[in-house]
């Protein structure tokens, strides 16, 4: 299995609830590594280039509202397989929809404010981790 990278955000709904640590001991215990991390309240111009791919979308303003609406943290997670492991442990989009036991599923109520953010391509992943991190940021162990 390849190593891969992803970028992940804890969102400002779970930072709220105090579930930073919860969040990140979910990757740990799934054997990613933290490689990079910060914790950023985002300016809208940011979230707004984050999330371009969708700013056609009927939700774009609410997302962009929502990712600027309290501090996130963003970490690059290193791992085998890093990108399907951590949509994986995420869950679906809609926390209704999500499997049980999953961040989404039991972070999260609403599709909107969803818990984590998780890169779903290699190409997205790249760009996503550039979008956050200078390579001399990135500490591979
Ligand atoms: P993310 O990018 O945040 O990791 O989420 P995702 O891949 O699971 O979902 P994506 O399709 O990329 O959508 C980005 C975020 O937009 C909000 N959304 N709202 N109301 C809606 O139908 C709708 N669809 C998407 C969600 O907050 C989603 O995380
Ligand atoms: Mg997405």
């Amino acid at each position: 299995m390849a190593t891969e990278r992803t970028l992940s955000i804890i969102k400002p709904d779970a930072v709220a609830k105090n579930a930073i640590g919860e969040i990140i001991a979910r990757f740990e215990k799934a054997g990613l590594q933290v490689v990079a991390a910060k914790m950023q309240h985002l300016s809208q111009e940011q979230a707004e280039g984050f999330y371009a791919e969708h700013k056609e979308r009927p939700f774009f303003k609410d997302l962009v509202g929502f990712m600027t609406s309290g501090p996130v943290v963003v970490q690059v997670l290193e791992g085998d397989n890093a990108i399907a492991k951590n949509r994986e442990l995420m869950g679906a989009t809609n926390p209704k929809e999500a499997a049980p036991g999953t961040i989404r599923a039991d972070f999260a109520e609403t599709i909107d404010a969803n818990a984590v953010h998780g890169s779903d391509s290699p190409e997205s992943a790249q760009r996503e981790v550039a979008y956050f991190f200078h390579a001399d940021e990135i500490c591979p162990r």
